[in-house]
């Protein structure tokens, strides 16, 4: 399957509306992805890694905002005979429609749910994955997720969330905005489609700080908790149950 370049945003746009995982945005989204957030092939393949060493026979593993099913794709590769189910959820049919097509002559069998990820029953979970996806949750629903998608995770279990993050150090904040927009346009992205997608997201894409994101995971009764990747202002923690 060759994926499509994005250039949703190349022309000029008299007004900007808020970014939606729409039919486009599906389409286009493999090459999307790769060339706006550093280090997401890195985060996709250790995703697997790690799902690899954590992933307990008969245990679910979870890809929360699952999109086209990259971190499914990379879990599936380790999983082998262990009889673990993979529950991939998205709750955009945009995205489900175009998994559900991936998924057909894929050899594992992968759930594919057309949910929001905060309606869904999490059980038996060895393995949660939330990549680049709480980010897209109203800030005051992601207590409770946390605190379910932990009821819902058996001692052992690792929870690697992935997340655009924001710096409480003004200087900092700056330094990381300029370096990712550089990242973006080392990938061909122009000023104006940095600037019509960054105000797309205003208000849909809300970062937080590492701090938030490790004293929410402390709340909600993880007991290691470590930033494991980071490059700019994107980074991946992994939080085990014990
Ligand atoms: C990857 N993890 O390729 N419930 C379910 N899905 C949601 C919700 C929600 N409440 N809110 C947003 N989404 C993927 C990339 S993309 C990240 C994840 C990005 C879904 C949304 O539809 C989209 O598919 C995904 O979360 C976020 O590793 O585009 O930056």
């Amino acid at each position: 399957m060759t994926d499509s370049r994005d250039n949703i945003y190349a022309t000029p746009r008299e007004a900007i509306d808020r970014f939606a995982f729409d039919d486009r945005v599906a389409a286009v989204f493999p090459d999307m992805i790769q060339r706006s957030v550093p280090g997401y092939s890195t985060i996709v393949a250790m995703t697997g890694v790690m799902a690899d060493r954590y992933a307990k026979a008969g245990t679910r593993c979870y890809d929360l905002g699952c999109s086209l099913g990259a971190s499914s794709f990379s879990m599936a590769q380790y999983l082998g005979d262990r009889n673990c189910t993979i529950v991939a959820v998205d709750n955009s049919e945009a995205m489900l429609t175009r998994l559900t097509e991936r998924l057909q002559d894929f050899p594992v069998t992968v759930d594919a749910v057309c949910a929001d990820i905060r309606d869904i029953a999490i059980e038996n979970a060895s393995v949660v994955v939330l990549n680049f996806t709480l980010q897209f949750l109203e800030p005051e629903t992601r207590d409770t997720l946390l605190d379910a998608i932990y009821q819902g995770m058996v001692p052992g279990g690792v929870l690697i969330l992935s997340e655009k993050i924001r710096f409480a150090d003004d200087h900092l904040q700056e330094l990381n905005t300029d370096l990712h927009h550089a990242f973006k346009k080392s990938n061909g992205y122009s000023d104006l489609e940095i600037a019509q997608k960054r105000s797309a997201l205003e208000n849909v894409l809300q970062p937080e700080t590492i701090d938030t994101h490790e004293q929410r995971l402390a709340r909600a009764g993880f007991s290691s908790v470590d930033v494991w990747f980071q490059c700019f202002n994107f980074a991946s923690l992994v939080a085990i149950k014990s």
